[in-house]
């Protein structure tokens, strides 16, 4: 099979980071097209400028970066500085990028990019707020029924929320452009709190990263071990969970994931419940299904790829 074509969606984020450079590790899996940016983790300035450090790390600078939409559809964005540190990227000590932000905005990129090729063949990972998806959307529904496939972290049913009681961050930021990418009638595969709840970052995984002994690995090691601050106070978990690779992990090996096709619909008027994904798990609602919604991970197969890759950078 040929290495499929996908555009990563994303606001680094030390996890991004680690998604970005398990694509970048994998090209007889994965061709990737161009990087599109978003505010999220942090204003969209700084992940802009973090994707294109990510790309110069992985010895990439020909990646195409663009930047995106800088605010959620109709509020306020939030960001989670007290999660990634003031940089998004918190960790190492990484050089300032040198290779430049294309001129393009993100929304046209992903336009043009899903009407150039044929249709079917171009798979969407947004590992961030679902702006620059919805607002291509709403551009250009042409583009829809073109897409192959969205793979997206976001949401949660079992272990509900993480940036409020019933909301996960990504969808909480922007839930108006996730209920608009959730009802758009494109097929949809989500990584939610429920499986990356269970891809934690153990001492023993991080030590794996750290003996790669390059500069990838070093910097993996030093972004999951800042991460893992903050989680441990939060959760007193074994470990930070480590969300948005699983959806670059799941484009090379389906396998280590299992859930279920359902109906998810998102809040987006309650204030008490705004951004929760009301997922349909147990299949009571009659509503259609609309997502391949995951619950579980093989998290030891998981971190063997991610470290058997990463070592190729
Ligand atoms: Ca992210």
């Amino acid at each position: 099979m040929p290495p499929r074509k996908i555009i990563i969606d994303t606001d680094p984020g030390q996890d991004d980071a680690v998604a970005i450079l398990l694509a970048l590790a994998s090209p007889e899996d994965i061709e990737l097209l161009g990087l599109t940016c978003v505010a999220g983790n942090v204003p969209l300035a700084l992940t802009s400028k973090n994707a294109r450090i990510v790309c110069e790390l992985a010895g990439k600078p020909h990646v195409r970066v663009f930047a995106g939409c800088d605010r959620p559809l109709g509020r306020d964005l939030v960001t989670a500085e007290h999660v990634h540190g003031k940089t998004g990227l918190d960790g190492p000590d990484l050089p300032d990028p040198t290779m430049p932000l294309q001129d393009q905005h993100a929304v046209d990129f992903i336009i043009d990019t899903l009407r150039d090729h044929p249709s079917g063949t171009v798979t969407l990972c947004p590992l961030g707020p679902l702006t620059n998806i919805a607002t291509a959307f709403e551009k250009a529904p042409d583009i829809i029924p073109r897409v192959q496939e969205i793979v997206l972290m976001g949401g949660a049913y079992f272990e509900v929320g993480n940036i409020t009681p019933t909301a996960e961050f990504n969808i909480y930021v922007d839930p108006q452009a996730a209920d608009i990418v959730f009802k758009s009638g494109a097929p949809i595969t989500v990584m939610p709190l429920d499986v990356t709840h269970k891809a934690l970052v153990t001492p023993e995984r991080n030590a794996a990263f750290r003996r790669l002994g390059t500069p990838v690995g070093i910097a993996v090691a030093q972004m999951t071990d800042f991460f893992e601050r903050f989680d441990k106070e939060k959760y007193g978990s074994a470990g930070a969970p480590l969300h948005d690779p699983c959806v670059t992990a799941y484009l090379i090996r389906p396998d280590l994931f299992s859930g279920r096709v359902i109906n998810v619909e998102i809040e987006t008027g309650s204030d008490l419940t705004l951004g929760m994904t009301v997922a349909d798990w147990w299949r009571v609602s009659g509503r259609d299904p609309n997502a391949l919604f995951m619950g579980n991970i093989d998290a030891d197969g998981f971190f063997t790829l991610l470290t058997e890759r990463l070592a190729r950078l």
